[in-house]
C-alpha cells in the first residue's frame, strides 16, 4: 500500500459503494499519548469524542505530572473512520488507557483485526502495560512512538530494544498531529496483521462483511 495513495474520499459521510470489507482497529495507550489526537487526524468523518473533565476525584488514579496541560482524559471512547481503499474501510476506537477500563477493551476487541499502541519517549514504561494487555487479548498490533516536541529523540532501533517487542512487531515513530505520519503507522499495522494471518499466527478472520 503506498501512503500516497490514501487520499479523503470526495463524498467522505458514506461508505464507498464498492466498500466490501470493515475491520475495526483500537488505538490505545496511556493518557495524554495522542489517541484523540490520531482519531482526528484520521477520521474521514466527524470523529465522535465522549471525554469528561478529569475532577480532583480522579488526581488519585489519573497520573498527570507529565500532562499538567492536559484538563480532560477520555472516559469512554473516540470513534472515526477511515477508508482503506476502495474495498475497505476501517473503524478506529480509540480507548482509555486507564487500568481500569479493561472490561472495555474486552468487548472492543471482539473482532478487532488489531491495535495501535501509542507510545511516549518520556514514559515507554506506560506503554508496556498497555502492550501487555493488548497481547493478552490476542489482537496483533503496532506501535507508534508519538514523537511530542519536547521529548527525547530515539531511533527507530533504540526504541525496538527498549520496548521489545516480537521481531515482527512494527515500531515507528510519529506524530499524531500528520495525517501522512499516521496513514504510514496505519498502514504497516494493517500489512503487519495480514502478514501475520497469512501466515496463520492470528487465526481469526478479522473482518466482517458489511
Ligand atoms: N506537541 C505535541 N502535542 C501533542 C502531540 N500529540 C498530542 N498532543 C497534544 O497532547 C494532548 C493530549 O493528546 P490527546 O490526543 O488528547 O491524548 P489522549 O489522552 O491519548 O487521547 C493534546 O492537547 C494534544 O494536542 C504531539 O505530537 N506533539
Ligand atoms: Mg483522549
Amino acid at each position: 500500500m503506498d501512503s500516497a495513495a490514501w487520499t479523503l474520499p470526495p463524498e467522505s459521510a458514506y461508505v464507498a459503494p464498492t466498500v466490501r470489507r470493515s475491520a475495526k482497529i483500537l488505538v490505545v495507550g496511556p493518557a495524554g499519548v495522542g489517541k484523540t489526537t490520531f482519531v482526528d487526524t484520521m477520521s474521514e468523518i466527524e470523529p465522535l469524542h465522549t471525554e469528561e473533565s478529569l475532577t480532583s476525584a480522579s488526581e488519585s488514579v489519573d497520573d498527570l505530572r507529565l500532562t499538567p496541560a492536559k484538563s480532560t482524559t477520555t472516559v469512554a471512547l473516540d470513534f472515526g473512520r477511515r477508508t482503506l481503499n476502495d474495498q475497505l474501510v476501517l473503524y478506529l476506537f480509540g480507548t482509555p488507557g486507564q487500568q481500569r477500563f479493561t472490561y472495555l477493551w474486552r468487548t472492543l476487541a471482539r473482532n478487532a483485526l488489531g491495535a495501535l499502541v501509542l507510545a511516549d519517549t518520556r514514559r515507554l514504561a506506560d506503554s508496556f502495560e498497555v502492550m501487555d494487555r493488548v497481547e493478552d487479548l490476542g489482537l496483533p498490533y503496532a506501535i507508534a512512538v508519538n514523537a511530542f516536541d519536547d521529548a527525547p529523540v530515539h531511533t527507530v532501533a533504540e526504541l525496538r530494544e527498549a520496548l521489545d517487542p516480537d521481531p515482527a512487531t512494527p515500531v515507528a515513530v510519529c506524530d499524531v498531529r500528520h495525517e501522512a505520519s499516521c496513514a504510514r503507522v496505519m498502514i504497516e499495522l494493517v500489512e503487519h496483521v495480514l502478514a501475520a494471518s497469512s501466515a496463520g499466527r492470528h487465526a481469526a478472520d478479522p473482518t466482517v462483511r458489511l
